[in-house]
């Protein structure tokens, strides 16, 4: 592992909440991720499962959790299944976990090796009534076909098909919301490395970069920190590019007088930062680019001022529409008559500015939780609004990561600079 050891106690609290809110008598079932095959022999390289790794701290594939805290016999309470090795697998891949190992990792006293899960499903489930498995709720990502969880939750609706099945989702995606104070430290730290990445890329940057380049300077200040790499596709856009919502082919050139956006984040422990800055690339905004800016940023201290415990992100999203509407107008992109003119299924607004404000992050970058959700201390997520006039080629977006706290949030990314004059002075000008 790259990152330093998470504290065993920390699996085995989120284990133990889980297994409070099963009904009784119930097992639960969760599978690691699948090997995602490439080509030929390849495979994409492995992420494990974000909510086998919340549960077990385990990252090797072919892993499967068994909780069933009602069992009468203790042992069989909390089971950890790992792949048993070969000495030929080991030649290719290296060493994999040992049950001592994978036991010491995620706190589990009982390990086995996979080939003995059914004897003991077969033993338990005489015992127990009711199965949860940790399939997606929404229909179509139910079905996907490279899903552990579904692929093994249609075996066993064939080998038990007498017992209740519920999804474990909605218990997880409750405890996930919440960040435990481990869980803020290791954002805190994934934050540390994208900000300290973001201070030397303000300084390298020069007009006649490729994004290319930034892309792999960033990648290389992430690597070197300990982190395992990029949380999600960097988008490094300069010029009209930014313009493209998701565009990371990341392969123009950066011309003196044009902003580049950036939108990156390292991924440490599994944990996910996500930063997004517009920064100029000669290094000093031009007076249209800076109003716009300067606009962008009113938003984004608007938005984040109205993060705390009570608001759901829809709540948000609305309000924020209404503070970007007048600050449309004060730019000249179109008038209060115009507003009131306009008919359609979208508010102006939607035209420059067509995301929304927020999203929950943790595990994943974009994290569990719904817009509907009523935010409450503990849980982290984005705030990052932009503008994007296609006309003008320019797109403009800034991004920070927010903690819910009881008296309103904390900003995680308060000292990565996000003020013009503090960006324009940290960069190397031509
Ligand atoms: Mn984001």
């Amino acid at each position: 592992m790259r990152y330093l050891p998470i504290p065993s106690d920390f699996f085995a609290a989120n284990r133990k909440n889980v297994s409070q809110r099963l009904e009784p008598g119930s097992v639960a079932l969760v599978c690691s991720s699948y090997q995602m095959p490439r080509n030929g022999d390849q495979y994409y390289p492995y992420r494990q499962n974000s909510d086998f790794f919340y549960l077990t701290g385990i990252e090797q594939e072919k892993s499967l959790l068994l909780l069933a805290p009602d069992s009468l016999q203790p042992e069989y309470r909390e089971l950890l299944f790992i792949l048993r090795s070969t000495p030929k697998m080991e030649i290719w891949e290296g060493k994999k976990l040992t049950l001592q190992e994978a036991s010491e990792i995620s706190g589990i006293a009982q390990v086995y090796y996979l080939d003995e899960l059914e004897g003991i499903l077969d033993r338990l489930m005489a015992e127990m009534d009711g199965l949860y498995v940790n399939t997606s709720l929404i229909a179509a990502e139910s079905k996907h076909p490279l899903s552990q969880d579904a692929m093994y939750a249609e075996k066993l609706r064939i080998r038990y098909p007498n017992q209740g099945y519920r999804s474990l989702q909605t218990i997880l995606q409750a405890l996930r919301l919440i960040k435990s104070d481990i869980e803020i430290t290791l954002l805190r730290e994934a934050i540390a490395i994208t900000r300290e990445t973001f201070l030397e890329v303000l300084q390298a940057i020069r007009p006649g970069n490729y994004e290319f380049e930034i892309e792999a300077l960033i990648y290389q200040g992430f690597i070197r920190r300990r982190a395992s790499g990029h949380a999600y596709e960097p988008i490094v856009a300069s010029g009209a590019n930014a313009c493209y919502l998701h565009y990371t082919r990341n392969c123009a050139r950066c011309q003196s007088g044009d902003l580049v956006l950036l939108d990156f984040g390292a991924e440490y422990a599994n944990y996910a930062a996500d930063l997004s800055r517009t920064i100029p690339v000669n290094g000093r905004y031009s007076k249209r680019q800076r109003e716009l800016y300067d606009s962008v940023l009113r938003t984004f201290y608007y938005a984040r001022s109205l993060m705390k415990p009570g608001i759901t992100i829809n709540q948000l999203n609305s309000e924020v529409g209404r503070w970007v509407q007048e600050e449309h107008v004060k730019l000249g992109l179109y008038t209060t008559g115009s507003i009131k003119a306009h008919q359609g299924e979208n508010p102006l607004w939607h035209n420059f500015y067509m995301h929304g404000t927020s999203h929950f992050l943790g595990l994943d970058v974009h994290d569990v939780g719904t817009k509907d959700q009523v935010l409450q201390p503990g849980m982290v997520l984005t705030c990052e609004p932009g503008i994007y006039i296609a006309d003008e080629g320019i797109g403009i977006r800034t991004e920070n990561n927010i903690l819910i706290t009881s008296e309103g949030y904390v900003d995680l990314m308060e000292n990565i600079p996000i003020e013009a004059d503090d960006i324009e002075q940290r960069m190397h000008h031509t």
